[in-house]
């Protein structure tokens, strides 16, 4: 790369691998300091009676999860010993087929945690900040649906210390570039599961409340560039809010590709549309259905709530389905409105919605 002439915009390879692999991603978080689900140290061994041992001081349910998996790929629930084996089992022959890794490691289950994560920016000075938390609960099968920044009802002080802990391991491990650390939050406590080593979908909530352009960032600390501000100087202002828009049956989720005959995107004062998508576009069926976002920002919670209810109003997509219906029915919902839902919401309401 360097021999090229090319600059890698992110972080170092040795990064990339330590995050990839869930197993040592947690040792070098338990090290660094950042909290983490109570678990194995490290990952299970073959032994039977360590196995049965180690689920026994962990609590049921326990979670067996694939060092090689991450983002809900290669995971099992327990809730017995007697169905302990054959989970560890069947995850490690599953883990082996689909990442080449039969690694397997264990975790308390958490019922009904919310998924908030700390984004991250580090140089290659060894200076590392927060821009704080996005909520991401709001998901279907592991695909984020609505992300927003602030999360709804988490003291800032709390944000403060796990966000300090999260700049901390970065300035341990070397880190550099845009991060994300991925918690679990329940009971007022978190804990970390898993780090993603790139930008992400939802940056933008956490670009509007904090101001700071993170791709733009991430690309003056690639070139050698020190931070452009310290953890002081990161304010935070408002609330910001984003729905997903896929090309999919906004209920049954089927996958609608196709031409779009019309793409009208909202506007006005604190909205935002990330998409790529224009009249007569062609959305091929072999990808991701995504076709842009729509961020809004406002000065509270509530006003970004009524600005995104317009902005949805305001869109026009013809041509295929996308899931526009579906957010216009939870940004009038009252559980979703009060704010603090947990990961099983969606789906629950899904559920319900159908009867
Ligand atoms: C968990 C968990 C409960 N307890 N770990 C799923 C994706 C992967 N990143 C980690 N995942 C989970 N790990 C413990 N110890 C529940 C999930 C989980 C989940 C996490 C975040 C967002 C959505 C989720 C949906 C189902 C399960």
């Amino acid at each position: 790369m360097e021999k090229s002439g090319f600059k890698f915009i992110g972080p170092t390879p040795e990064s990339i691998r330590l995050m990839g692999d869930k197993v040592s991603a947690k040792q070098a978080m338990i090290r660094a300091g950042v909290p983490c689900v109570p678990g194995s140290e490290g990952a299970l061994p073959d032994d039977a009676v360590v196995i049965k041992r180690t689920a026994k001081a962990i609590g049921y349910p326990v979670i067996i999860k694939a060092a090689g998996g991450g983002g809900g790929r290669g995971m099992r629930v327990v809730h017995t010993e007697a169905a302990l084996l054959h989970a560890v089992q069947t995850t490690k022959a599953e883990a082996g087929a689909a990442f080449g890794n039969p690694e397997v490691y264990m975790e308390k289950f958490l019922q009904n945690p919310r998924h908030i994560e700390i984004q991250i920016l580090a140089d290659q000075h060894r200076n590392a900040v927060y821009l704080h938390e996005r909520d991401c609960s709001m998901q279907r099968r592991h695909q984020k649906v609505i992300e927003e920044a602030p999360a709804p009802g988490i003291p800032r002080r709390l944000i403060e210390k796990i966000g300090e802990r999260c700049a901390a391991a970065c300035k341990k491990i070397g880190y550099r570039g845009a991060g994300t650390f991925e918690f679990l939050f329940e009971n007022g406590e978190f804990y970390f599961i898993e780090m993603n080593t790139r930008v992400q979908v939802e940056h933008p909530v956490t670009e509007m409340i904090t101001g700071i352009d993170i791709v733009r960032t991430q690309i003056s600390v690639a070139y050698g560039e020190k931070l452009p501000f310290t953890q002081r100087q990161i304010q935070l202002r408002g609330h910001a809010i984003e729905c997903r828009i896929n090309a999919e049956d906004a209920y049954k989720f089927t996958p609608s590709p196709g031409r779009i005959t019309t793409w009208h995107a909202p506007g006005g004062p604190g909205v935002r549309v990330d998409s790529h998508v224009y009249a007569n576009y062609f959305v091929p069926s072999n990808y991701d259905s995504m076709v842009g976002k729509i961020i809004v920002h406002g000065d509270t919670r509530e006003q970004a709530l009524a600005r995104m209810r317009t902005a949805l109003a305001e869109t026009v997509v013809e041509g295929i389905n996308t899931n526009i219906p579906l957010h216009r029915e939870l940004m009038v919902d009252a559980s979703f409105m009060a704010g603090g839902t947990n990961i099983h919401y969606l789906e629950e309401w899904l559920a319900n919605r159908q009867r």
